[in-house]
């Protein structure tokens, strides 16, 4: 095997922003990024995740920088991406991961839930590609990853304020791709499926019987895999978004959802839990 050809997913020399990385799916990408060779720096909510994440990344013997920021508070990321770049060079990918949920029906919903996650998952990456674009462009170089999802493409019921968010978020791709490709710049988007993190477990609880949650039989009947995705799942389509290897890739949602958008589904109740793999 020709190991020098696998130089093109290498990450060595870059720093990577992930945001909202003290766990989840962003600690999943950083923790790529790092074993990549790529330097890690990171931001979460409040100062309590910030160490959590720290102590995860030392575990692992990964140097990370990690602050403090609200990504949805222009100064805070200023503040943030100042700080991050005279702690690890110049920010050469950036991730925009963070992001909230709120599961509530429409009608019931206020006008400042629905701004709360739209302020989140769709402004906020609009704010940190902003704070790392400039930067880019004078490089002539840089890789910004956005984390879309299935309501990208769907809808669902509860989901409207995150599902417009992710929608926009998939055009907001689209349009950093067309706005900033001329500077050698690909701003391309991750489309996860349904994956095991702290933000769906509520949909995974098991009920007070001991049975399934209705939603994890249901989701497992419209996977092809028949199971919930791994954070480890995400970590190789992320690497080769970062790197050098996906440079003529552009504007794209790679979905990495185990075949849900392909399948039509089975009824749930055909589906026989003692085959799981999880
Ligand atoms: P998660 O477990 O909720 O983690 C998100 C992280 O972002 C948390 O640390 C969260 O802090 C942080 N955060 C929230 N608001 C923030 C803000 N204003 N500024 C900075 N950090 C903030 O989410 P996840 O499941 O790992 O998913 C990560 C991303 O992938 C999200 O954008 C999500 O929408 C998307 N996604 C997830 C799935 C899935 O199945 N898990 C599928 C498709 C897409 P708190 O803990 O305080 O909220
Ligand atoms: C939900 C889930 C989903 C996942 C993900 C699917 O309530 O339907 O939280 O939104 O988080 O976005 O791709």
């Amino acid at each position: 095997m020709d190991t020098s050809f696998l130089k093109i997913f290498s990450l060595e020399g870059k720093t990577a922003w992930v945001t909202g990385a003290s766990y989840g799916l962003g600690l999943a990408y950083a923790i790529a990024f790092a074993k990549s060779g790529a330097k890690i720096v990171f931001n979460d909510i409040n100062q309590e995740l910030v160490d959590k994440g720290m102590a995860e990344y030392e575990k692992l013997g990964i140097d990370a920088f990690g602050a403090v920021c609200d990504v949805t508070k222009e100064d805070q990321v200023a503040e943030f991406v100042k700080k991050a770049e005279a702690a690890k060079g110049p920010i050469d990918i950036l991730v925009n991961n963070a992001g909230i949920i709120k599961r509530i029906p429409m009608t019931e919903m206020t006008v400042d839930e629905w701004n709360q996650v739209i302020d989140v998952d769709l402004t906020g990456p609009f704010i940190c590609s902003k704070a790392v674009l400039p930067g880019m462009i004078e490089r002539r170089s840089g890789k910004i990853i956005n984390a879309c999802s299935m309501m990208s493409e769907l809808g669902r019921e509860t989901v409207s304020a995150y599902a417009a968010a992710k929608g926009g978020l998939k055009m907001l791709t689209k349009n950093i791709c067309s706005e900033y490709g001329q500077y050698n710049i690909q701003c391309n988007a991750i489309g996860p499926g349904y994956i095991a993190t702290p933000q769906t477990a509520p949909l995974r609880e098991k009920q007070p019987d001991g049975s399934m949650h209705p939603f994890d039989r249901f989701i497992r009947s419209k996977t092809p895999a028949q199971r919930w995705g791994k954070t480890e799942d995400l970590m190789g389509l992320a690497v080769f978004l970062a790197s050098p290897a996906s440079d003529f890739i552009n504007g794209q949602v790679v979905y990495i959802d185990g075949g849900i958008l392909a399948y039509i589904g089975q009824d749930p109740g055909n589906l026989d839990p003692s085959k799981f793999e999880d």
